[in-house]
């Protein structure tokens, strides 16, 4: 492999151990607590070619740093890059699709028997002593049972996600813009007409402007007095309040919630809210799926400069090859 060791690659804020090892052993590193460019000095922002990203990376950074080729994020989703800036300018974005998959997929699951089974209330009954004090844990109001899943955002997550309840033997429908070819699965050209069909919706579509606050009080409201709505895409995708609404007036039964608008806030009303179940977005984080993410980061910086080329580009700059960055 070509040395690397005269590439100048960015850590904007916190990174995974592996990430910054694996960097540090191959190329120059330049640390720095967040991406803005008013924490280098001129000659590093000349210098830098690449950044390992898990925080905002925005396109005036983009612009500060007239060398920058590749932006390497940590993460399938990639909302908080400018992807779409990054394509105009020639700055190629990745991100760590596939490696994340079945784990992610695995936490849906495990939120949603916790959300329909009170599993983890259940949990501190035993620890609380009022097992032996008060006797059996209450029966949980709902139940898997006889439910109808509908999935917004059928792509890789969400299609592991489905595979695991169809072994559940409950009934899968889906919503995403486009019809997935090779599924059996109902499909609903709009989360309305999908959340309308099912009891038990699990969001698991990225962040983007158009999906911004696509889960709203209709949608809930469609969902229904039995339905159970489960987050694990991207909080922007939920309208916080409409939801705390719907779950304080009985519009729906309960929600489980990986990942929220302002993490790590998360709104004190949902915290007070006894059917709601919050988990501090762990979608993918075992030790062995994020070593994986590291390392598909850490592979995509390496193999966009001795190979030319990166392993997982973003749709929005799968056009960008190297030599073709615009000032
Ligand atoms: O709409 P499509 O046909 O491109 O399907 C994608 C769907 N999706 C949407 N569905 C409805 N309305 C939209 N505006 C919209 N935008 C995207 O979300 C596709 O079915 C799914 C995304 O799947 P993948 O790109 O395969 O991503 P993956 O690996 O499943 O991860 C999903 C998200 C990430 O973006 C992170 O936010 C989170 O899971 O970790």
């Amino acid at each position: 492999m070509a040395d690397l060791k005269s590439v100048a690659v960015l850590i904007p804020g916190p990174a995974h151990p592996r990430t910054v090892e694996r960097l540090e052993q191959t190329f120059e590193v330049i640390r720095a607590e967040r991406a803005d460019p008013s924490l280098l000095s001129p000659e590093q922002r000349d210098r830098i070619r690449g950044v390992a990203s898990f925080t905002p990376v925005n396109a005036a950074c983009m612009d500060a740093l007239p060398q920058l080729e590749i932006v390497a994020n940590f993460g399938v989703g990639y909302d908080f890059v400018d992807a779409p800036h990054a394509g105009k300018v020639g700055v190629m974005v990745t991100n760590t699709p596939d490696v994340l998959t079945e784990e992610v997929a695995d936490t849906a699951l495990g939120l949603l028997l916790c959300t329909a089974r009170d599993f983890c209330k259940a949990e501190q009954w035993v620890r609380q002593g009022r097992w032996e004090k008060d006797g059996p844990f209450p029966l949980s109001r709902s139940t898997l049972r006889g439910r109808k899943v509908g999935i917004f955002g059928l792509g890789r997550i969400g299609q592991a996600v489905a595979r695991r309840l169809e072994a559940f033997g409950l009934e899968v429908a889906y919503h995403s813009r486009r019809k997935v070819e090779g599924v059996d699965y109902a499909y609903f050209p709009s989360l309305i007409e999908l959340a309308t069909h099912v009891d038990t919706l699990i969001s698991i579509a990225p962040g983007t402007p158009e999906t911004e606050k696509a889960v709203n009080r209709q949608v809930l409201e469609a969902l229904g007095p039995q339905g159970i709505f489960i987050s694990m895409g991207r909080g922007s995708t939920v309208d916080e309040d409409a939801l705390i609404a719907a779950l304080s007036d009985g519009t729906i039964m309960a929600a489980g919630l990986d990942v929220f608008r302002d993490e790590p806030r998360v709104p004190q009303a949902l915290i007070d809210l006894p059917n709601a179940t919050l988990f501090p977005h762990v979608g993918s984080s075992s030790q062995h799926t994020r070593g994986a993410m590291a390392d598909l980061q850490v592979d995509n910086l390496i193999s966009w400069f001795s190979a030319n080329k990166a392993v997982t580009p973003v749709p929005e700059t799968a056009h960008v090859v190297p030599g073709t960055r615009k000032g």
